[in-house]
């Protein structure tokens, strides 16, 4: 485990991106806001059946996407390490997916493969390629947990594992979008594209403890020193832990730990959201969590048409800035 996480614990900071089919509508259905925190839920939160939502693949081309800007742009702002979202909860692969047809390469004009691209672009210029993959929640797959909407009798976004454990016909259901979905994509990330820093599992508080484990195991199979965060499942699993969402300073009962944070309310790019926070905040958040020996990972939703926004990247630049003249208090005496 200290062989395998050493590279992590020095690297101290790094940048989350959300990025997905969702990036595109960016918080708004059929004109109207959606009444959501997170645009990347979408197409739970709008109620929009699958049907309806595939057909923004057909219109996702983002063409400004150049993968080396985006590196380059967590580089200069002393981020080492970049998680990517290679598929979130609406079950879209961003990447060149045989499992799935519902995928970036294949289901959409753009027909590049982004996870490709940023690994070529990451191995450039040493930044660590790390993917984030909801393996609990899928609302593609009809099995899968989520979407109740499309597929009524599911297991709901919401609801307990104890709610399902015990009824065969969803356990067995569940178990089979497991099988022939999440773990074969894992597999695929483990071996298309490289050395993966982290696999960065989400809400896995919804699988059985021995679910967990095995998505434990399948990732250690492929890439032993791959890391798996506490979100696989939850204490103990995985090699570190996290904070809740947005909780910046919240210290977690691990001695390793990593704090998320977004910039504004939205993981996802969110046309509408406002709600900045200053370079100062992030700033002090940052410090507080690394001084408590935390990793501090900061989210950057990029639009529908593949770029940054223009304030997250004065946000970004504000880090860098302040890092170039006090960076020795982050990568040198902290610990
Ligand atoms: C949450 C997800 O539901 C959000 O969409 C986001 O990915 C955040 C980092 O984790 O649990």
């Amino acid at each position: 485990h200290d062989e395998r996480i050493a590279w992590w614990r020095e690297a101290r900071l790094g940048l989350f991106i959300h990025w997905g089919l969702y990036s595109l509508p960016a918080g708004i259905w059929r004109g109207e806001e959606v009444k959501a925190a997170y645009a990347e839920h979408l197409q739970l939160k709008a109620e929009i059946p699958v049907k309806e939502y595939e057909t923004i693949a057909g219109e996702f081309n983002p063409v400004r996407f150049d993968a080396e800007e985006w590196v380059l742009a967590a580089k200069d702002a002393g981020l080492k390490y970049l998680v990517v979202t290679a598929k979130h909860h609406d079950g879209f692969a961003m990447y060149d997916s045989k499992v799935s047809d519902y995928n970036i390469v294949k289901a959409t004009p753009f027909g590049r493969d982004p996870m490709a691209e940023l690994a070529e672009a990451c191995a450039k210029h040493g930044v660590k390629l790390c993917f984030y993959y909801s393996h609990a929640m899928d609302w593609h797959h009809p099995d899968s947990q989520g979407n109740t909407l499309d597929f009524p009798g599911n297991i709901g976004a919401y609801d307990p594992v104890e709610s399902w454990i015990d009824d065969e016909d969803k356990a067995s259901r569940y178990e089979r979008y497991l099988q022939q979905k999440a773990f074969p994509q894992i597999r695929e990330l483990l071996t298309q594209y490289g050395p993966v820093g982290i696999l960065w599992f989400d809400c896995g508080q919804k699988l059985t403890r021995e679910q967990g484990e095995r998505f434990v195991e399948a990732v250690r199979k492929e890439q032993p020193a791959c890391l798996v965060n506490r979100r696989v499942w939850k204490d103990p699993l995985g090699d570190y832990g996290n904070t809740m969402d947005n909780q910046p300073h919240v210290r977690v009962s691990r001695p390793d730990w990593e704090s998320i944070v977004t910039l504004n309310d939205s993981w996802g790019y969110k046309k509408l959201d406002n709600n900045w926070k200053s370079p100062l905040d992030i700033l002090h958040n940052m410090i507080d969590v690394v001084s408590m020996n935390g990793n501090f990972l900061i989210n950057v939703g990029p639009t529908g048409e593949g770029d940054f926004d223009p304030m997250s990247r004065k946000l970004l630049k504000a880090i860098g800035d302040w890092l170039r003249v006090n960076g020795e208090s982050v990568y040198g005496s902290v610990q």
